[in-house]
């Protein structure tokens, strides 16, 4: 018969061997493929406000490399356990172009807008047709924090530039935006399967299902 000191020791030794209850210790990697050929790089004209703007902006609004598409918004659906903590994100305005030019935030999250140019730009956000923030930025140097309480798809615009854009999608899960090369990792999550939602803003939505394992990487690739 075992002495208890022995015994909590061997009952030490196989907890060490189990997995917390909620680990997170899956990842999903992937990459975002576009099948047709690559657009060449496009420029927005700039017809206002040009000595702080320049002449033109990039368009960054179908943006491809190597066969991979960047920009586009990777949420995983169904993760069950808290939701991804708020965190203190930035849209800057730099020579009358926001950036990033795509964003995801989780819900709750306060965003900092913020301007570097010497001119007045008016951010506004909309979900929707609805507004969510409608701010003057005047001065160089400033900065609005905004705090983004609804979760969905934030179009943001200036109303004294035409050509800026930018979006930042608040999400309720754990989510990611692909890279120049179309790749993306979205890190910390259980075992289980689930649901990908990717989205881009001129090609929509590509739903995919996933099957993360307890301590590795599942690979998804997502076309379009
Ligand atoms: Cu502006």
């Amino acid at each position: 018969m075992s002495r208890p000191a022995t015994r909590r020791h061997t009952l030490a030794a196989l907890l060490a061997l189990l997995p917390p209850a909620a680990a997170r210790a899956g990842e999903l990697h992937g990459t975002v493929r576009y099948a047709g050929a690559a657009p060449a790089a496009a420029a927005l004209p700039v017809h206002k406000d040009q000595e702080a703007c320049g002449a033109s902006v990039p368009d960054e609004s179908l943006l491809v490399s190597g066969g991979g598409l960047a920009n586009v918004v990777i949420q995983v659906r169904g993760v069950p356990g808290p939701a991804p903590r708020p965190v203190r994100a930035a849209l800057d305005q730099d020579h009358c172009r926001f950036r990033p030019h795509v964003q995801a935030v989780p819900v709750g999250s306060t965003m900092d807008i913020v301007s570097s140019d010497p001119v007045l730009h008016n951010v506004h956000g909309w979900i929707g047709r609805a507004t969510v923030f409608n701010q003057a930025m005047p001065t160089p140097g400033q900065r609005v924090p905004k705090r983004l309480d609804r979760p969905g798809i934030v179009q943001v615009r200036c109303d004294v530039h035409d050509w800026m854009s930018a979006w930042v999608v608040v999400v309720e899960g754990p989510a990611a935006v692909s890279g120049a090369g179309g790749g993306f990792a979205v890190e910390d999550l259980p075992a289980g399967s689930y649901t990908v939602v990717a989205w881009h803003e001129r090609l929509g939505e590509r739903v995919a299902q996933v099957t993360v394992p307890a301590d590795g990487a599942a690979t998804v690739e997502i076309r379009y």
